[in-house]
């Protein structure tokens, strides 16, 4: 990837029970075939040998649709599976480690959940930044405040890095997300546990695309 290139607009952030017992592989790729044009892998609780076995399975389907592979947290892992980048949170690995360790040619992602953590030095390494939580979600119980729409306007003034929107976006709200100021959405739910992932992905590209002709910021 071209150093500090981020030019994705629906990014898949996956999550085996979410996707309610039918395939893993599969959901992720009927996700890729409706338009998802970034995949982040987020296992939790999975020994590394499995953790690794899964990301390289899904780095070969990614590659299939010329989709980078994200890892979240994980720079081992990252390192190991030659991934295109690594995503973290506020506690998570250092990002200065992480470009040491991956290489600048390697998409780095931070989740901001203040306007505070924006102005911590390190931020800057990141090519986009997550906005976390945009609204509270049952898919992660450990999140602090929500940015909500204004926040997220705040934060769109605050800096030219892409913004990632990410915290129960629903494409009943994609549109209005886009309009605010994100430039990419991060989906779990919304796509892991939609009857179709397929269709759910192409409803979200066509909210984006709807919400992009919007700007309000
Ligand atoms: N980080 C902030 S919110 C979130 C993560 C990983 C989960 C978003 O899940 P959903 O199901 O799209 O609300
Ligand atoms: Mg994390």
């Amino acid at each position: 990837m071209k150093p500090s290139i981020f030019p994705y607009k629906l990014y898949l952030v996956t999550d085996e029970a979410l996707c309610l017992g039918r395939d893993f592989f599969w959901v992720v790729e009927e996700a890729l075939k409706g338009g998802v044009d970034v995949v982040q892998i987020r296992e939790k609780l999975l020994p590394l040998e499995d953790f690794i076995r899964k990301a390289e399975q899904l780095k070969a389907i990614c590659e299939k649709y010329h989709v980078p592979l994200i890892i979240n947290d994980s720079v081992e892992v990252a390192k190991i599976v030659d991934a295109e980048g690594l995503h973290v949170g506020q506690e998570d690995a250092n990002i200065m480690e992480a470009k040491t360790t991956l290489g600048s040619g390697k998409a780095l992602g931070l989740s901001l959940e203040n306007m505070g953590d924006l102005r911590k030095p390190f931020s800057e390494e990141a090519w986009y930044y997550g906005v976390s939580p945009i609204y509270a979600t049952p898919t992660k119980m450990d999140t602090k405040t929500e940015w909500g729409l204004e926040g997220l306007a705040h934060l769109r003034k605050a800096t030219d890095k892409p913004l990632v929107a990410i915290g129960r976006v629903k494409i009943e709200n994609a549109a209005s997300i886009i309009s605010h100021g994100a430039d990419c959405l991060a989906v779990v739910s919304g796509i892991c546990s939609a009857p179709s992932p397929a269709h759910a992905a192409e409803a979200f590209r066509k909210k984006i695309e709807e919400g992009s002709n919007h700007q309000l910021w």
